[in-house]
């Protein structure tokens, strides 16, 4: 913690990111980007991300503890979109379900990838993407593919912020003319404290 402070304290903070509290930045004055250790399934969101494979199976890790605690509904949902739309695609993220018995949030994003860096940043840019088709201001994003996909936790949360970050720079309200992007809140959210600390680390100064 003490290391903490003292880079915090070290980081100057350019023109356009502003630290507003020790793992929250506030990006190009529109996006707040915040860092969180907990269970995602608890998260009181417009939506939570999903982990999800091509398939849009929801077998083990965040993907499973979304079905198990969301109900049937979710995997039902879920076959019925492959139904209409084929596979996710590897790095995007166009798959939308209601949250089932789930309460605090209404949707979930299910976001296709595995242990690839430019898919990764894909995956993460597109659930930015498909926030705003949807009027969604707030969302939750776990470490992806640093689970049972084993990517390495530092260059995950390294790509997801960056993902974030240029969406936020590519997306700015004052150069789009029609589109106004509504969302304005972007969650990490993981309940593995290492993964959360390697998020804590870019918040601030390695952005
Ligand atoms: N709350 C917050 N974070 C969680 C939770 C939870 N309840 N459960 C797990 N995590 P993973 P992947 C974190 O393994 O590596 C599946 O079979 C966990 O600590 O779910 O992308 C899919 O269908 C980790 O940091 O996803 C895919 O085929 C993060 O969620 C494949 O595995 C992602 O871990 C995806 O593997």
């Amino acid at each position: 913690i003490e290391q903490d402070e003292k880079e915090l304290k070290n980081y100057q903070t350019p023109l356009e990111f502003k630290v507003i509290d020790k793992y929250k930045v506030l990006l190009g004055g529109w996006l707040e980007v915040s860092v969180n250790l907990g269970d995602i399934t608890e998260e009181n969101v417009d939506a939570i991300t999903n982990a999800a494979n091509e398939d849009l199976y929801h077998g083990g890790g965040v993907a499973g503890a979304i079905a198990e605690k969301g109900g049937p509904s979710i995997q039902i949902e879920s076959d019925e979109w492959k139904k209409r739309n084929g596979l996710i695609k590897e790095g995007t993220a166009p798959a939308v379900t209601r949250s089932g018995n789930i309460k605090c949030y209404k949707y979930i994003i299910h976001a296709g990838q595995r242990d690839d860096e430019q898919l990764l940043y894909d995956c993460i840019k597109d659930t930015c993407r498909t926030a705003c088709n949807y009027n969604l201001k707030s969302v939750s994003i776990p470490a992806i593919s640093s689970g049972i996909f084993g990517f390495p936790r530092e260059l995950c949360a390294a790509h997801l912020f960056r993902a974030v970050e240029d969406f936020c720079f590519e997306n700015r309200p004052e150069i789009l003319v029609d589109s106004i992007p509504t969302l304005r809140f972007v969650r990490f959210t993981d309940n593995d404290f290492p993964t959360v600390q390697e998020f804590q680390k870019k918040s601030y100064g390695q952005l």
